[in-house]
């Protein structure tokens, strides 16, 4: 009787399994014809497979029920890898625990499948809490990095404070995505870190990573912005001085807080770079995206920023763990120029929007910059009406 109940809930769950992890994805009109997305996410909490979840032996586990629960499937590096399109995963189970898992794709849009295990990440000396958020950096000296959060208990919490935490950057080197070298986490001197990303250049010879000081471990204080700083090695990573690339600014969508997203792309006009902004509401904190270039010979460099978001979360996507939160960590440049910016919803599911290295630079380019007054943002809608006059006859 129980083998029977068995074997009839675990078809029906391999059945809706396979149907999603099948499912095509479809492209979205864009309305702005800067990015495209799509209609449903990439990868989702249900896309964990079902070995990882269910004892599948019926004689250990009679009423075929979970017996590890997974939350959400977020903030994913990526990465083109022999061909194919590697997410590196946020999962987190239900325990809270946050892992890195690659989910891997024929196209970048659907059919994401998760490799046989999680990723074993080994620990350094002080084992994290909670690992979260890698950025993939293919490095111009061979190697493959990862660079994410590592979150463990502050020492210095007093008794009964079970909540404080400190962040650091983990640094992890592979050259397969299943074995991986972790190296001691990155040293700075402006407090906690979360968002760092490796460069994948040397830049005066040595690695240079883009940083987020910050005071505490929810608040940045003084810490200022995104930063950039250079080290000697790789081994012993350390950051001596950060110098802030991209300030937080009073009523902006990064006024809280921003990050960098993933490590930037290289255009013929500069290099491209993703990232989060955090603004403060009534309702909570808003995270968007935003893009900006830098010199290609400066890094540090901003010559292009458009005022606002790139992309706000949309619809279904204000609603999760975390609501009214998109967050990136991840992008792909294809050999054609085409683009896959891969974000996460309010915490809790990955999704993907299609554009090209021309039509963001572009963006970038024409896009009007923030004046930071309202009186300033109508003159500049004026002008752009006072462009158009010939042309709006012709609508
Ligand atoms: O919950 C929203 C995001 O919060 C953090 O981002 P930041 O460091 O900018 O505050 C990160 O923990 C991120 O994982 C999370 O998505």
């Amino acid at each position: 009787m129980n083998d029977e109940l068995f074997q009839n809930r675990i078809a029906i769950i391999r059945n809706e399994s396979e149907a999603l992890l099948t499912r095509k994805n479809e492209k979205c009109f864009s309305t702005n014809g800067i990015y495209s997305r799509f209609k449903y996410p990439v990868l989702t909490r249900n896309h964990i497979p079902i070995h990882w979840r269910y004892d599948l032996n019926p004689e250990t586990n009679p009423y075929c029920m979970e017996r590890i629960g997974f939350n959400a499937t977020f903030n994913s590096g990526a990465v083109k890898w022999n061909g194919k399109y590697l997410l590196i995963v946020r999962v987190e189970g239900n325990d809270r625990k946050s892992f890195f898992a690659v989910a891997e794709s024929p196209n970048g849009i659907d059919n994401f499948r998760f490799w046989e295990r999680p990723i074993t990440m080994p620990e350094t000396e002080t084992p994290d809490t909670n690992l979260y958020d890698m950025r993939v950096t293919i490095h111009e000296d061979g190697y493959v990095y990862g660079v994410f959060c590592t979150e463990r208990k502050d020492p210095n919490a007093p008794a009964g404070d079970t909540s404080s935490a400190v962040a650091a950057a983990g640094i992890a080197r592979t050259k397969d995505f299943i074995n991986w070298e972790r190296l001691p986490d990155l040293i700075t001197y402006g407090g906690q870190q979360r968002n760092v990303v490796l460069h994948p250049w040397f830049i005066e010879g040595k690695y240079a990573f883009f940083t987020r000081p910050q005071d505490g471990f929810i608040d940045t204080g003084k810490g200022g912005g995104i930063a950039f700083g250079l080290s000697d090695t790789i081994e012993n990573a350390e950051v001596k001085h950060e110098k802030i690339l991209d300030a937080k600014v009073y009523h902006t969508i990064y006024e809280v807080k921003n990050g960098q997203g993933p490590a930037p792309i290289k255009t013929a006009k500069g290099w491209l770079n993703l990232a989060h902004g955090v603004r403060n509401t009534a309702a909570g904190l808003r995270y968007t995206l935003y893009l900006f270039m830098t010199a290609i010979d400066d890094p540090t460099k901003v010559i292009h920023k458009p005022a606002g978001h790139f992309i706000g979360p949309l619809g279904e996507e204000r609603v999760g763990d975390v609501s009214n939160v998109v967050f990136t960590n991840g992008w792909i440049e294809d050999e054609n120029g085409e683009v896959f910016i891969y974000y996460a919803s309010s915490d809790t599911r990955m999704h993907v929007a299609t554009s090209t290295v021309d039509q963001l630079v572009d963006y970038c380019i024409n896009t009007p910059q923030d004046k930071f007054r309202s009186a300033a943002s109508v003159q500049t809608i004026n002008e752009l009406i006072d462009k158009n006059i010939d042309f709006s006859s012709e609508l």
